[in-house]
């Protein structure tokens, strides 16, 4: 089992695909609300597209809460990256559907139907993801599909599969890369990796970092403005601010310096650094100097349309006419940034929205956090120095009467446990539905059963068998 019998798979897929698409067939895309779902229906919609077949594309915040109604009317059902599940809310309904996934479940492979990484023995939590999954299947349906690489690289990245040592890509998520690169789309190189590195001015690149959050410095401007200035490096070049990109390799470096005793805070600090530099990936087709020349910004540009109900802008954007929406896209960034700046500012300061259970922490995002958005939320606070070493569940209620919550390993060294199959047997005692990866995973529950939900996942981190 591995990489091979994987690909062999997706090659099978690709040529039923192939087939019902140049006769014209009807096929449905059915994906996860993430960034990484956004770029595998975009992938699939125009390799679909160009061999002649008809596609319609369904977004859902996940396996979790899908509504699989009126699905038997399409040819064939392509599901991507929507998790644990699929086979039971399947049932009957649909005579024709194959599904692609690297989320971990405790009862994976159980259908012929599910292509899932790890049923295959490849890693899904760094050297595949479902976007990259979904080029592999557009390649083996046209080779020229190879100019849709880029998409599965920004797919990666948004899905956080870059956090080995100087921020690189493995396995089969390599493999794409090497095609984005030939197909003249992606180049790398090596540089500071902060948030919005070739569009922000230097203080607000650091300010919003949050992988990894920089204790004194992300969400805190001035103090930013204080260690860009006390570093000499100069702010604005002729009235214009300046961003990373302009600035020389002695002022990087001098830069680095400057930010390391911050990071040196952190209790994990160590190898902290090392991710603030490495591999960045810019799509060279782009306008210069915006939000969509650097892959990872890219990336959250795709959350945040996934996130905000923007999901046919996140895949206009991947496939479709750039210039009616670029402006929207980058609105749609900006909200996004606000709106998870706002919900960790109350979060630590607000009393009682941080609950400590042993090596548990608690998020309230009741009232206040949208359900939609507690992903992202979640593994920005699971960067915090005040959870690195715990792992940590943030909770929201819904407006249907339900319980969602979001659940991620800290930083740093954590209870040994695999969160998605964890979750997972949870779910199984207390309804609802829920399961994920092993450093990050999400339940919807009925409200009713939310606190015995938390309670059992609480003591199952902190190694009680039942
Ligand atoms: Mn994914």
């Amino acid at each position: 089992m591995g990489t091979d019998e994987l690909r062999s798979r997706t090659d099978e897929a690709a040529s039923m695909l192939l087939e019902l698409a140049k006769e014209r067939s009807n096929i449905l895309l059915y994906s996860h609300n993430d960034a990484d779902g956004i770029a595998s229906a975009s992938i699939l919609a125009k390799s679909i597209e160009r061999s002649g077949g008809n596609f319609t594309i369904r977004v859902a915040p996940g396996i979790l809460h899908q509504r699989l109604d009126n699905v038997g009317d399409y040819d064939l059902v392509v599901f991507c990256g929507l998790g644990i599940g699929i086979v039971s809310a399947i049932g009957s309904s649909i005579h024709k559907w194959t599904a692609i996934d690297h989320h971990k479940s405790n009862k994976q492979d159980h259908h012929d139907n599910v292509i899932n990484s790890w049923s295959f023995g490849v890693d899904g939590s760094h050297d595949v993801c479902t976007s990259s999954m979904a080029f592999l299947i557009a390649r083996g349906m046209e080779s020229s599909n190879r100019d849709l690489a880029w998409i599965a690289v920004v797919g990666a990245l948004a899905d956080r599969q870059d956090e080995s040592k100087g921020r690189i890509l493995t396995g089969i998520n390599k493999l794409v890369l090497d095609d984005a690169i030939e197909a003249g789309s992606v180049s790398v190189s090596k540089d500071l990796i902060m948030y919005g590195r070739e569009t922000q001015p230097i203080h607000k690149a650091i300010g919003t970092t949050f992988s990894p959050y920089i204790p004194g410095l992300t969400g805190n401007f001035d103090a930013c403005t204080g260690l860009v200035t006390t570093a000499g490096i100069n702010q604005k070049d002729n009235g214009r601010w300046r961003t990373l990109m302009d600035l020389s390799e002695k002022e990087k470096e001098t830069l680095l310096n400057a930010v390391k005793p911050y990071l040196s805070r952190a209790s994990t600090s160590e190898g902290l650094v090392d991710e603030l530099f490495g591999e960045v990936y810019s799509l060279v087709k782009e306008y210069q100097y915006s939000s969509f020349t650097d892959a990872r910004e890219f990336g959250t540009l795709l959350n945040a349309c996934g996130r905000t109900g923007r999901q046919g802008l996140g895949i206009a954007l991947c496939i479709g006419d750039r210039s009616a929406t670029a402006s929207e896209g980058v609105e749609a960034l900006s909200q996004y940034q606000s709106a998870l700046g706002k919900y960790i500012q109350v979060i630590l300061t607000e009393h009682g929205r941080i609950l400590e259970r042993q090596n548990v922490g608690i998020i309230v995002g009741d009232g206040l956090v949208d359900e939609n958005m507690i992903g992202p939320l979640a593994t920005i606070l699971s960067e915090v120095e005040r959870f690195t070493k715990k792992i940590l569940i943030v909770r929201t209620s819904t407006d249907e009467s339900h319980m969602k919550c979001s659940v991620r390993k800290g930083k740093g060294p954590t209870a040994d446990v695999e969160l998605g199959p964890l979750v997972e047997s949870v779910v199984e005692q207390t309804g609802g539905s829920g399961g994920g990866h092993p450093a990050a995973a999400s339940a919807r529950i009925p409200i009713s059963r939310a606190e015995e939900f938390l309670s059992k996942v609480v003591s199952k981190i902190n190694g009680d068998p039942n």
